[in-house]
């Protein structure tokens, strides 16, 4: 078929249909939003020609990604949940918000409820033979003073780059917890080197990196929630820098300012102090977090999350 046959004024009264807005009930926001998609898509349809079979081939692939639960994973992977975060962060921006440690995506692999501790924790359970990490911190408001009481809530993949909950192999809340800052806003924990995560051979998710012709891997990674009464939330990761994967993640989570510095350490005096018997990693690594603000979205965002 030719591209562009079709009337815009004849898809704007079947999206207005469509929509809704010729009916007096339904929810208006609900409306606006899916007279705008619609009237989008057809407009695509026309534009680009999709056929009949093309149309029908993006309705199965979306229904079979629904029904495996990757939506999740599908969203970062087309870079929409990054785009998310650089229009918050033009909105603080423009709110006169600055300062923050910078965001990053959530992903789809948080589990609510971890173990929470005070200043410090282990995540691991000692049965992965991952190299040794320590990472530690402080948690600051944006003015740079510390913030006892906030939650630093961490989550990362095992050495398979898999994360427990997800993975029924590991025990419940392996490599999750919840670590409440100390008086002055320290944090520290002792875990593994993660490995970086890939869409799971056979995934919907992945055969839409491969048939873009792109991969379906992230690099090595660690998640974190800050929480703290009286300021924004804040979401981000820490990347782990030299791997592979740093500067092509297929969910755009890496950004600059979030691939600290890995320090190795195998100092025998070094590796006693902290009980060990082999050379370990260290990263440092401070959160700035902002106060609550006024006028500007929230940072809280509400979606199906597990819990265990
Ligand atoms: C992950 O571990 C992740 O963090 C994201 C964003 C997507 C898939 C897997
Ligand atoms: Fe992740």
């Amino acid at each position: 078929m030719p591209k562009n046959i079709m009337d815009k004024a004849t898809i704007g009264t079947l999206a207005d249909r469509a929509a809704g807005l010729d009916a007096a009930g339904g929810n208006a926001r609900l409306k606006e939003i899916v007279r705008r998609l619609t009237f989008d898509l057809m407009v695509a349809i026309d534009d680009l020609d999709i056929s009949m079979d093309e149309f029908w081939t993006g309705v199965t692939y979306i229904a079979a990604a629904g029904r495996s639960n990757e939506l999740g994973l599908i969203v970062p992977g087309i870079a929409v949940e990054h785009y998310l975060d650089l229009r918050l962060d033009e909105a603080e921006r423009l709110a006169g918000l600055a300062g923050t440690t910078q965001r990053t995506i959530e992903g789809p692999l948080y589990v609510a409820g971890a173990p929470l501790s005070t200043g410090e924790a282990r995540l691991d359970d000692g049965c992965d033979d991952g190299e040794v990490l320590f990472v530690q911190g402080r948690v600051t408001g944006t003015d740079g003073r510390p913030v006892a009481g906030a939650i630093v809530d961490v989550w990362h993949a095992n050495t398979m780059g898999n994360y427990s909950h997800f993975d029924p192999t590991q025990p419940a809340f392996n490599l999750r917890r919840r670590i409440e800052t100390r008086a002055d806003g320290t944090y520290g924990f002792r875990t593994i080197m993660p490995s970086g995560y890939g869409c799971p051979p056979g995934s919907q998710s992945r055969l839409l990196m491969e048939s873009l012709g792109r991969h379906a891997e992230r690099p090595a990674h660690i998640h974190f929630f800050v929480t703290a009464p009286g300021y924004r939330k804040l979401t981000t990761q820490i990347n782990i820098e030299g791997d592979t994967y740093l500067d092509t993640d297929f969910a755009f989570g890496t950004r600059d300012g979030l691939v600290p510095p890995v320090r190795r350490i195998d100092d025998a005096g070094e590796i006693h102090a902290r009980g060990l018997n082999k050379p370990f990693a260290v990263i440092d690594f401070d959160f700035s977090i902002a106060a609550q603000a006024e006028g500007v979205a929230g940072t809280e965002v509400s979606r199906p999350r597990a819990a265990a």
